[in-house]
């Protein structure tokens, strides 16, 4: 009887021993750092509806351990997002960190990534070089040369020969000026550029310089959030009737705002990995699911939200629930179907390999969309794919 007694125990100290091993790995913590204040809080929200999304979809259990979703409003100022991330790594002990809607903010915090060994899941922002700021870096919103290549090829081909291009003076406006001057002028076209700064812009005076040089398309690069407040001046002076087409990565006509904006969006081509128009059972499911939980649309924000989850969950699986360098290990290569296409994860430079549509502003049943007509498919960053050549 006391043997027995003994025995039982033993297996009961040895089976709380266990328990508290699993325990001590049983929450894989997410820190979501996102300017949920100030002038970009539209794109904070829709990354972090995507998420939420995903999350509530998929439920919040993964290898056995439970997903922990800590969400951190930056108001985008890059010093707060680091000061963030810092905080969440020694004090929160996150296993990975996501959202990054702006690219200062992903560049600030690119240096305690690779020293805290986080891996770093970027959902919006859109600079090239993002991802070579640090081997935990991964992304799964999209790079501006991507998007931009395909819109410099289309125009070239379709008679226009003349271009203004007016970008925000960043790195993702550099990038895709860079990116579109690059393709259409090795193609034979004409282009002047102009650069507008990112706080507070008034695209007035750039928008009379535009007017005066008469060219057959304005290339614009603003970021998601300034399209609305673009457009609007673009109507004030006149550029709806003044026959110049406007072009540009899909920014500038995102999902969220395109109903707001108008009918002055109406022709606009723009080339972009999302749309929500997006013709596919997956992207049917996800609007529907997004617009009954949030009671509005997303747009290529929530879709790097959403996706980004995705890979978080993906890699988790595969690495049973370990973090680290085995997650960003586990996430090189990955490929799914997501609700903008087929996409996979470039395993040697960490970036969403993606198709890119382009589209045209259309009216249907009453709503504005951009309409996706022809498709780029499998497009790695052009940046990064010339210098590994
Ligand atoms: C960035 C790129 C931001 C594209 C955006 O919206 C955007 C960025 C806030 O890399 O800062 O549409």
């Amino acid at each position: 009887m006391l043997r027995r007694t003994l025995i039982l125990a033993a297996g009961a100290a040895g089976v709380l021993a266990a328990v508290s091993g699993a325990q001590a790995q049983q929450t894989v913590k997410i820190g979501l750092i996102l300017p949920l204040t100030g002038p970009f809080t539209a794109i904070g929200r829709q990354v972090e509806m995507g998420a939420r999304l995903y999350m509530q979809q998929k439920g919040n259990t993964v290898a056995g351990q439970t997903i922990e979703l800590l969400v951190k409003d930056d108001g985008s100022v890059a010093d707060a997002t680091k000061r963030i991330a810092q905080d969440l790594i020694v004090n929160e002990k996150v296993n990975v960190l996501a959202g990054f809607g702006l690219t200062p903010l992903a560049l600030a915090t690119a240096p305690l990534a690779t020293q805290a060994k986080i891996p770093t899941v970027v959902m919006a922002a859109g600079t090239a070089t993002i991802t070579e700021a640090s081997p935990f870096i991964t992304r799964t919103s999209f790079t501006l040369p991507q998007a931009t290549e395909p819109m410099a090829d289309w125009a070239f081909k379709n008679g226009i020969k003349k271009v203004v291009t007016l970008v925000s003076d960043y790195g993702p406006g550099i990038d895709s000026e860079k990116a579109f001057v690059g393709v259409f002028t090795k193609a034979g076209g004409q282009v002047e550029s102009l650069r507008v700064p990112l706080a507070n812009p008034d695209f007035s005076p750039f928008l009379q310089k535009v007017a005066d040089a008469k060219p057959d398309a304005l290339f614009v690069f603003v970021p998601a959030g300034q399209g609305a407040q673009f457009m609007k001046q673009f109507v004030e002076r006149g550029f709806d009737k003044s026959g110049i087409k406007l072009i540009g990565p899909g920014d500038v006509t995102d999902d969220e705002v395109l109903n707001n904006i108008g009918d002055v969006a109406l022709g606009a081509i723009t080339t972009h990995h999302y749309s929500v128009a997006h013709d596919s059972p997956e992207n049917k499911a996800f609007v529907e699911a997004f617009k009954k939980a949030n009671n509005m649309r997303p747009n290529f924000m929530a879709v790097g939200g959403y996706d980004g989850m995705h890979l978080i969950y993906e890699g988790l699986k595969k690495t049973n629930g370990q973090g680290g360098q085995a997650l960003i290990d586990a996430m090189k290569g990955m490929s799914w179907t997501s609700p903008r296409g087929p996409v996979s994860i470039d395993p040697q430079t960490r970036d969403i390999i993606q198709n890119i549509y382009v589209r045209k502003v259309e009216r249907k049943d009453g709503e504005l969309y951009n309409v996706e007509f022809a498709t780029i498919p499998n497009v790695k960053d052009p940046v990064k794919a010339a210098k590994a050549n």
